[in-house]
């Protein structure tokens, strides 16, 4: 492009380089490793977006008809590391801590006789183990003091008044989240959560969320297990947390106690079912605690014939194959005695010893555990569990997300070319006018080269329409230069 002007084409010039600098400036893109495809159209979006952010042009972005910053965002949000939510739920005492403890191969939600849990408990990996607790907002709490407050001798208010929570409340209803990662011990990281967790204490009524992130954490990348209040909390305020959270988790562990399926779990599971909205695929009901049969396997044999009869019908799964293909029975204390076991932590003549054997005699093994070690494994279910969440769970999630990616990603070039469109015709009804001062010229011609330079950093589809936009804008502005030039 030659421009008469010197000075002109100096800063013509350092725009182009300026805008290049911005294109070609690394961009961090760890947060999209998790899949190539989505990390390359991440990347471009991240350069495009900061062509967009550059200061002469974000008016024109800002005025677009779309909100393209929105969709931007929304797109590289989606792009990044992708969460994977697995939520438990059951009653109380239907062995959700245990369970978490042995798919975690833990021992660190608490398993007390007194329900524990009013808050959400998430699990997932960090770099070193930590405890992050948040609290309700004073909004939030008022929802909350309402719901428990319609009841008025609800056991909640009782409690409260018992412990004296008041008294503490001004401490923690606003408060800002706190993290804890520096433990000298497993047994320190166990107490610091139930410090938060614990119904004893008058602070867990305040606690929003707990996130126990571990080093050594048992489960694919990006996955969260949650240990919920359940839905049968005293409180309706909580158990819609719950109810919410099945709506959002991408599976489900519906754990109900494998000697009873009476008239409490069914509604339970309906419950759960109908929360999912049109998604039962997402759920695995769990039989939990199956060596408290009195014959674990004949039994349970017996028993799931009248479970997938139940769970095959329209409310539930509506497809016994999916009926029969999710429900898992599990053993998850046996699991975690074996799992004692393998790393001589029992003692010998010990009481804990005492329930391997029992367990274990209920599986059909007397005292030759090493022998039948693994297939002692297998018949508590937890691998089962494992297998579920790596080979069912992922790949479908994997899916959807690409898919939902491939969307947004669509939406935001739409958005860029509308705004290179616009771009265009503006500049046509100036050239139209040609009554143009020099420095509406350059700004406008300077405008047209950073979309066109953002617009090449996209990907193929774009690039008839930039090669059309490129011929298109050269010979304006030609026109434009030449109108200058023929006047100078
Ligand atoms: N025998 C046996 N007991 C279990 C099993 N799972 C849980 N329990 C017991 O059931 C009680 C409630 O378990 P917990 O995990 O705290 O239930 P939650 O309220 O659903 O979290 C505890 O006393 C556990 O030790 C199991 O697989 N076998
Ligand atoms: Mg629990």
């Amino acid at each position: 492009m030659e421009f008469k002007n010197q000075q002109v084409a100096q800063e013509y010039q350092d725009k182009v380089a300026q805008i290049q600098q911005l294109i070609d400036a690394p961009i961090d893109d760890t947060r999209y490793a998790w899949d190539a495809t989505v990390q390359k159209a991440a990347v471009k979006i991240e350069q495009i977006k900061k062509v967009l952010g550059d200061e002469l042009l974000s008016d024109t972005v800002k005025n677009s008809s779309r909100n393209l910053t929105t969709d931007i965002d929304a797109f590289l949000k989606r792009c990044a590391n992708p969460e994977f939510h697995i939520a438990l739920v059951g009653t109380i005492k239907a062995g959700k801590s245990t369970l978490i403890n042995a798919i975690l191969n833990d021992d660190l939600a608490s398993t007390n006789v007194t329900p524990e849990t009013a808050a959400l408990t998430k699990f997932m990996r960090d770099v070193e183990d930590s405890v992050t607790i948040s609290f309700y907002t004073s909004a939030e709490w008022d929802q909350l003091w309402a719901s428990a407050a319609k009841d008025s001798s609800s056991v909640f208010v009782e409690d409260y008044n018992r412990l004296n929570a008041e008294s503490e409340k001004s401490n923690w209803i606003g408060k800002a989240p706190i993290r804890h990662d520096h433990f000298g011990s497993r047994q320190e990281l166990k107490t610091e959560i139930e410090r938060w967790t614990s119904s004893k204490s008058p602070v867990h009524y305040f606690v929003k969320e707990v996130i126990v992130g571990l080093k050594n954490f048992q489960l694919p990348e990006g996955m969260i297990l949650v240990d919920t209040p359940g839905l049968d909390d005293v409180v309706e305020f909580r158990s819609n947390i719950t109810r919410d959270y099945i709506n959002r988790a991408n599976a489900v562990l519906a754990c109900v106690k494998s000697d009873s399926l009476t008239g409490g779990e069914l509604q339970t599971l309906q419950s759960i079912f109908t929360n999912t909205f049109g998604h039962p695929e997402k759920v695995y009901v769990i039989a939990t605690q199956l060596d408290t049969l009195n014959h674990p396997e004949k039994d349970w044999a017996k028993q799931v014939v009248e479970w997938t009869k139940y769970l095959k019908s329209k409310n539930c799964y509506g497809d016994p194959n999916l009926a029969q293909r999710n429900i898992i029975p599990t053993a998850a204390f046996v699991y975690s005695l074996l799992e004692k076991y393998r790393n001589n932590e029992i003692e010998e003549e010990s009481e804990t010893e005492e329930d391997l054997y029992w367990a274990a005699r209920k599986f059909g093994v007397r005292r030759d555990i090493d022998e039948h070690f693994d297939e002692l494994i297998e018949k508590t279910g937890i691998r089962a569990v494992h297998v579920k969440l790596q080979n069912d769970i992922v790949p479908k999630y994997r899916e959807i997300v690409l898919q939902d990616i491939r969307g947004k990603y669509e939406q935001c070039l739409s958005g860029i070319r509308e705004l290179a469109q616009n771009q265009k015709s503006e500049q046509e009804e100036l050239i139209r006018k040609s009554e143009l001062d020099l420095d509406q010229i350059r700004k406008e011609r300077e405008n047209q080269e950073r979309l066109l330079a953002n617009v090449q950093a996209d990907k193929r589809d774009l690039e008839l329409f930039i090669r059309d936009l490129r011929q298109e804008t050269e010979r304006r502005i030609n026109d434009v230069v030449n109108q200058i030039k023929n006047a100078g």
